[in-house]
């Protein structure tokens, strides 16, 4: 158990000590501003305590690009060591007790041991994902075609079979939902009959939906391309809409930050799954080009914070069935994954809060005296707000670091891992 003596309470409180003292002031200042807008700053405390960011096993392993994959020192080798690092950031942050993880990356023999092993640390696993996007050791027939709207059958069935086993283990370790995204899709004009494909997946997603445990919930993954590079079968979220709309009321549309084309207006595809019922979740990440699987907030931390508007809007005004998953998604090539899911999901708080600091009532007021000078600067009072106490300070109360990279950095806890886990050239962690 690493990570407990590694980022003990003693050692937490020591990392913390040195800098509450300047905390507290950066508190009281930021509290006087908010009070003068009418804002109560312990509120939005307790809001960012409650805030919760999934981490995906996946991101902790480095990833690498169609060209390399760079390894770090102390990698982990298996879902264990995974879940291991999944502690060490939520030890630091407090906002991230929920995993999900990658069938068959995160394959265990032993499922209650593995369950076990993440309450251990504070951690519960949130979600499943499939994968057939490429061929498992061992397995009869090939996806290089296409999974679950392949032209053969026999290749459905397989990969429908693979989601049902994740269903399983979903149900074994206490998932609360399933994410499917397939690779399917075509390289060339010609290559796929668009409307047949697009039947042939929606049969298959409705076997999987049938055996959908009863309290899960089913999410459809979208991307318009990659690895099929000129068209994807579940393309877009109209797409994924449409079909969730033929599933059923517990599936629903995920969105992935990266898997829209440049200037796509996010927040509106956001809006709009809200409107109909549909937005399941997302998986965070950013991009300047297409999937690119940046650092939340890195290049695009605007959008991030419209994205948030729109959530907490539908929060606030208590939209019937609003409650999507906030995961991460990402793929770190040239930082440490761990410091990297750390600052996403401050990323992800930051936006969170400062969506809470809009002033609705104005915006509203703004957007009916159609004032578009005054309704942009409505929303630019709040994202331009440094609300970095009050996260701090949510961290500081529930046992976290006040400067979670510092602190982590302090620990020693890479040094260590690279100890323990001496490197496997197989490791296959991550997107590669
Ligand atoms: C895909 C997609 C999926 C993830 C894989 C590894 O691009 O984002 O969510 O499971 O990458
Ligand atoms: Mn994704
Ligand atoms: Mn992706």
């Amino acid at each position: 158990m690493p990570n407990r003596v590694l980022l003990s309470e003693t050692f937490m409180q020591e990392a913390n000590s040195a800098i509450s003292a300047p905390l507290e002031e950066d508190c009281d200042h930021l509290a006087g501003l908010l009070a003068r807008r009418g804002v109560d700053a312990e509120g939005l405390v307790a809001r960012a305590m409650a805030f919760k960011v999934v981490v995906p096993t996946w991101g902790l392993g480095s990833g690498g690009t169609r060209f390399a994959r760079f390894a770090i020192p102390g990698e982990p080798r298996n879902v264990f060591e995974r879940l291991e690092d999944c502690g060490a950031v939520q030890s630091l942050t407090r906002a991230t007790p929920g995993i999900s993880i990658h069938i068959p990356w995160d394959n265990a023999e032993n499922l209650g041991e593995l369950r076990a092993f993440a309450h251990a640390r504070g951690l519960f696993v949130d979600s499943t994902n499939s994968n057939t996007f490429q061929d498992h050791p061992g397995q009869p027939l090939s996806y290089k075609f296409g999974s679950l709207s392949h032209t053969d059958a026999a290749v459905r069935r397989q990969a429908v079979e693979h989601n049902l086993e994740c269903l399983e283990i979903g149900t074994a370790l206490g998932a609360r939902a399933h994410t499917v995204w397939i690779g399917d899709g075509g390289n060339f004009p010609g290559q796929l009959h668009f409307r047949r494909a697009l039947d042939r997946y929606l049969d298959s997603m409705k076997a999987i939906y049938r055996a959908l445990p009863e309290h899960s919930r089913l999410f459809l993954e979208h991307k318009f391309y990659e690895p099929a590079f000129y068209s994807t079968v579940l393309n877009d979220w109209g797409t994924s809409y449409y079909c969730a709309r033929e599933l059923g009321d517990r599936a629903l549309s995920l969105v992935d930050l990266g898997h829209h084309g440049p200037n796509v207006n996010v927040e509106m595809i956001v809006a709009r799954l809200i409107q109909f019922g549909k937005l399941g979740g997302f998986h965070f990440n950013d991009s300047q080009y297409g999937d690119d699987d940046l650092d939340a907030g890195s290049v695009q931390p605007f959008q991030l914070f419209l994205i948030f508007n729109e959530l907490v809007d539908a929060e606030r005004s208590g939209v019937p069935g609003f409650s999507p998953a906030y995961m991460l998604d990402q793929s770190h090539n040239v930082t440490d994954p761990i410091e990297s899911l750390i600052a996403s999901s401050i990323e992800l708080s930051r936006a969170y809060v400062q969506a809470h600091l809009v002033d609705r009532d104005a915006l509203a007021a703004y957007q009916e005296a159609n004032d578009p000078l005054m309704a942009l600067q409505t929303l630019k009072q709040a994202y331009t707000t440094d609300v970095a106490p009050i996260l701090a300070t949510a961290r500081l109360r529930a046992g976290g670091a006040i400067d979670p990279i510092a602190a982590y950095r302090s620990s020693g806890y890479r040094r260590q891992m690279k100890e323990r886990r001496p490197s496997d050239a197989r490791s296959s962690a991550g997107i590669v």
